[in-house]
């Protein structure tokens, strides 16, 4: 069987992460200042990867950033600048909440894929990064590739991540997760958001039955769900006493992000966004093992645009 789009794509990240830290110091003017109060939009994947930024721009304490659904959108809210984030460059709600805040007088980023599309006009500044655009219906390269940039614009060095996501490709993925029945993937700070992305990809590339919650939340109630054959898989440090809860309830844990002498799985800590190239696998995994095209997400498409 030839590789799937998404399995071609998915394998490109690390070029594209270099390629995008390499970006950052040229797109820096376009891109939230240091202090300015920001709010990044964005649906789907895009909102999630609105919410990682978020929590690392203002952790990082390059200043207060909220992360919105573009559908949902406080107007009414006082930011400094709104960031967009959008793809394909067409999603309506983007695009609505991007020409009200405008003409609200708020300064409008967008970060997309696509020069040729509605987002040019819809946004005072635009970052492309066309070299990380996709012929998949699901995102995965150019959702972590714009992470990427904005990571590198808050100063990381993502040449570790780079490494990382070249470890995630080659790694096998363990049969027990592969034939898994569900999963729920944690989270904390920046990496709630990559949970929330793992958990959608999970859903549209493969029709997967997966949950998110940040990680602190996982035993007010999510833990209910998890059992011999379900995963419960969480990026980034375990909170303490986890890893017992999840072995207690009989589930299998997965965390490859965190230390191994932090309850890690692991044999070295991977980065985080690392750690979402192998869910991104593992969703293509499942879908071919299903007889399903990953390319071809059943009731999906690129993008949402409403009449
Ligand atoms: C956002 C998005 C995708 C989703 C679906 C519909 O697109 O919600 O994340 O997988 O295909 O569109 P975009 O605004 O980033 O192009």
């Amino acid at each position: 069987m030839p590789a799937s789009r998404t399995t071609i794509e998915t394998a490109s990240q690390p070029e594209c992460w270099q390629r995008a830290a390499d970006l950052a110091p040229a797109e820096a003017g376009k891109l939230p200042r240091d202090g300015e109060r920001v709010a990044v939009i964005g649906c789907g994947t895009s909102w999630f990867m609105a919410q990682s930024y978020a929590a690392l721009r203002e952790s990082g304490g390059h200043g207060e950033t909220d992360a919105f659904a573009a559908s949902e959108f406080p107007f009414g809210r006082a930011y400094d600048r709104v960031l967009a984030i959008t793809r394909s460059g067409t999603t309506t709600e983007v695009l609505r909440a991007s020409e009200r805040l405008r003409t609200a007088g708020v300064p409008v980023t967008a970060i997309t894929a696509d020069p040729r599309t509605p987002v040019m006009e819809h946004a005072d500044e635009v970052v492309v990064l066309d070299f990380a655009d996709e012929e998949s219906v699901v995102q995965t390269r150019f959702a972590t590739t714009a992470l990427a940039l904005l990571r590198a614009h808050l100063g990381q060095d993502l040449t570790a991540a780079v490494a990382d996501t070249r470890t995630a490709l080659a790694q096998e993925l363990p049969a027990e997760i592969v034939g898994a029945e569900q999963f729920t993937f944690l989270g904390t700070g920046w990496t709630y958001g990559l949970a929330q992305e793992a958990a959608l990809k999970m859903r549209e590339a493969a029709g997967a039955w997966t949950e998110s919650y940040p990680a602190m939340e996982y035993r007010h109630g999510p833990i209910s769900i998890t059992g011999p054959g379900r995963v419960t898989w969480a990026f980034g440090p375990l909170p303490e006493g986890l890893a017992a809860d999840v072995a207690g309830v009989g589930g299998r844990l997965e965390a490859g992000s965190a230390a191994p002498a932090d309850g890690g799985t692991g044999t070295a800590a991977l980065d985080p966004l690392a750690d979402l190239v192998r869910v991104q696998r593992l969703a293509v995994a499942i879908a071919e093992n299903k007889g399903y095209d990953p390319d071809r997400p059943r009731n999906l498409t690129r993008s949402v645009v409403l009449s």
